[in-house]
């Protein structure tokens, strides 16, 4: 496949920069014409940042699987579309080409359909890293169901939570998924999460682990017979469902600063143009060459560059079942090896944590075919950015570090692979059609270079959320209501001399644990849940490998006799609400918290406390109790 709309040199970027700006319409238009759409748009966009209200291509119709799947058939069917690394190395990894593919997701769909799902219905996705999860989602894109992925460290409670709130219909697992030496039983999860969910109807669970699951009569049905249906029928073909530009595709939930997680909601016109034209240009893919992204398709990030992206421009995709450290810190080397990987689009956690295992698992491993490195997620450290670019890279290669969020839908401030001069640390410049801009807490503009402030977007972009799944105000008061007429991010972010963007973390009570969204109010909340516990404040602190730790300041009923035995309890508590990925790295007993005078907890200075910043709390005399910072003090873990 070709792409037209790539761009070759830092000249070509500023001329594409300029026209987005000035045309915003006509740009996005001509990048939107290289896809197969069923009926052309009408109008390229209307919208407004006040209720809000977008609409990319509007009037256009299209199914997203046509453009992943179909338009390839005819040049790329013996392509690879998904080359599958097991979690074991010793099991044989598979190939599905898009011939297979388009196969597999015809073959699902009509799984789907059997079972009496249509246009609009969503469905619950609960899976291991295996190709049948990128089939599901795609499934559910051909037939217009609505996915709603949900990663497989979340607890039952959590699920619970997110199929309640979209109220699907039907759930897709596994029995079990293997992680590491883990073997994770998904499908037992799913029936603790279902017992407060009426809305489901029916559970398909396809086999991987062979993890003893108990089936439910009239509800649990296994993957393969209802295949084996398709094929008694004759495996007829799945005509792609006509979808409006502006009908939903999926449904992904995401942390806030409050509350419980929401469901960011994307359409099918502007995020499947949005997804591509990232992936063609900040990878500058070129046919033919693999592409391996170490995300987990339970975020974003897996399904914007391992299904969507990729797929729709006709690129080779590696997925991976298992974690870097198994069987030892050597796996994403091998891998490389194995399938001489040409793009690797890893996190700075991973790196970080394989950093540690010194040069050992790098050496003797055979690299050379890897042109381009990428880096999501979180900020970069510089001793995480050079140890990937010399020792990976091998001095050779330029690293893409790519800032984007659940809700922009694609990557947003980047450098292009090759044409951009990078800088460690440094997100770089906005894609085309990204027009960002940094203001005060008053909401005024921050002009010029070599400055600081928070970052917010001042127009709309293709790929960006439309509004938060059942609760279209909750969209509105998150995103467009801190600052007028523009789109804020939740992020801080630096502007230098040269007008590079660097992130420099979230300015909200969003933490950031190994690449992972967690809302200290959602951890204080699962940490209150626990019996005996009277009160909680979370705040994150430096960690070498995680980027940020949770510390957890917690006030008991009374004192507890056994502390260990409590944090223990709590974190099993949190573990059971959320999911291990929230667990507190460090939990401290405190007899009370600093409060303002009008009850609100002061977590700048916890923070500081947390950081260790002992002597530089700033102002604490507006507090209720100074008194119980100085114990605080005492008691920091
Ligand atoms: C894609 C993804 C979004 C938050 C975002 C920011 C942080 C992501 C970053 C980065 C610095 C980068 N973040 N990429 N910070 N440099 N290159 O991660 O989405 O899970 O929604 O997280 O992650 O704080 O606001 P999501």
């Amino acid at each position: 496949m070709a792409y037209p709309y790539q761009i070759k040199s830092i000249e070509e970027y500023q001329q594409n920069y300029q026209q987005s700006v000035i045309d915003p319409e006509g740009f996005w238009a001509n990048v939107a014409d290289h896809f197969y759409w069923r009926r052309k748009w009408d109008k390229v966009l209307e919208w407004n940042f006040k209720e809000p209200d977008i609409k990319w291509f509007v009037g256009g119709k299209l199914n997203i699987t046509e453009n992943c799947l179909d338009r390839h058939l005819g040049t790329l069917g013996n392509t690879p579309a998904i080359i599958w690394e097991p979690n074991d190395p010793e099991e044989r990894h598979r190939v599905i080409t898009y011939r297979d593919l388009y196969n597999k997701v015809c073959q699902f769909a009509n799984v789907l359909k059997n079972n009496g799902v249509k246009k609009g219905d969503r469905i619950c996705i609960y899976m291991g890293m295996i190709p049948e999860l990128a089939i599901a989602v795609l499934a559910c894109a051909r037939i217009g169901a609505i996915h709603s992925v949900v990663f497989g460290g979340f607890s039952a409670q959590s699920i619970a939570d997110r199929i309640q709130d979209a109220q699907c219909s039907l759930v897709i697992t596994c029995d079990g998924a293997f992680r590491g030496n883990k073997d994770i039983p998904l499908k037992s999860v799913i029936d603790d999460a279902l017992i407060g969910c009426p809305s489901v109807k029916k559970v398909i669970v396809c086999t991987r682990t062979r993890t003893p699951v108990s089936m439910i009569k009239g509800r649990d049905l296994w993957w393969e017979d209802e295949i084996k249906q398709v094929e008694t029928m004759g495996n007829p073909p799945c005509p792609a469902e006509e979808m409006d530009a502006e009908d939903m595709l999926f449904i992904l939930y995401t942390s806030g600063s409050t509350g419980k997680p929401k469901g960011v909601v994307h359409t099918c016109g502007g995020y499947m143009v949005y997804a591509n034209y990232t992936f063609v240009n900040t990878f500058n893919y070129q046919p033919g060459e693999v592409y391996f992204c170490t995300a987990d398709i339970g975020w974003i990030t897996g399904h914007s560059y391992i299904i969507y992206g990729p797929l729709s421009a006709g690129a080779t995709t590696l997925m991976f079942e298992g974690v870097p450290t198994y069987p030892d810190a050597g796996r994403l080397w091998s891998i490389t090896d194995k399938f001489r990987v040409n793009i690797l689009y890893t996190a700075p956690t991973a790196i970080r944590s394989l950093m540690g295992y010194g040069l050992g698992p790098v050496n003797h491993k055979e690299l050379s075919s890897l042109k381009k490195l990428g880096s999501v997620g979180e900020p970069i450290n510089e001793e995480a950015w050079h140890w990937f670019k010399d020792h990976i890279g091998k001095g050779r290669c330029p690293i893409v570090d790519t800032w984007w969020q659940t809700e922009t839908g694609g990557i947003m401030i980047t450098p292009i692979a090759g044409v951009t001069k990078e800088k460690p640390g440094y997100a770089t410049l906005p894609l085309p059609g990204v027009q960002p801009i940094l203001v005060d807490e008053n909401g005024k503009e921050i002009t010029g270079n070599g400055v600081n402030g928070n970052l917010c977007i001042k127009f709309p972009w293709p790929g960006m959320l439309r509004t938060t799944y059942g609760d279209h105000e909750r969209c509105r008061t998150t995103y467009f209501a801190t600052y007028e007429n523009l789109y804020f991010t939740g992020d801080g972010c630096q502007r230098d001399e040269d007008g590079y963007y660097r992130i420099t973390g979230r300015v909200d009570d969003v933490l950031n644990v190994s690449g992972h969204r967690i809302g200290t109010a959602e951890v204080e909340n699962a940490i209150n849940m626990h019996a005996g516990v009277v009160e909680s404040a979370v705040v994150g602190y430096p960690h070498d490998i995680k980027g940020q730790g949770i510390y957890a300041y917690v006030i008991t009923e009374r004192q507890t006799h056994d502390p260990e035995l409590t944090k223990k309890d709590i974190l099993q508590t949190v573990s059971r609400i959320i999911g291990p990925i929230a667990k507190p790295d460090k939990i401290q007993f405190v007899s009370g918290l600093p409060k303002t005078r009008s009850g609100k907890i002061m977590r700048r200075i916890l923070r500081k406390i947390a950081e260790g910043e002992l002597d530089n709390l700033g102002d604490t005399t507006t507090l209720l109790d100074p008194v119980v910072v100085e114990e605080i003090k005492r008691g920091r873990l």
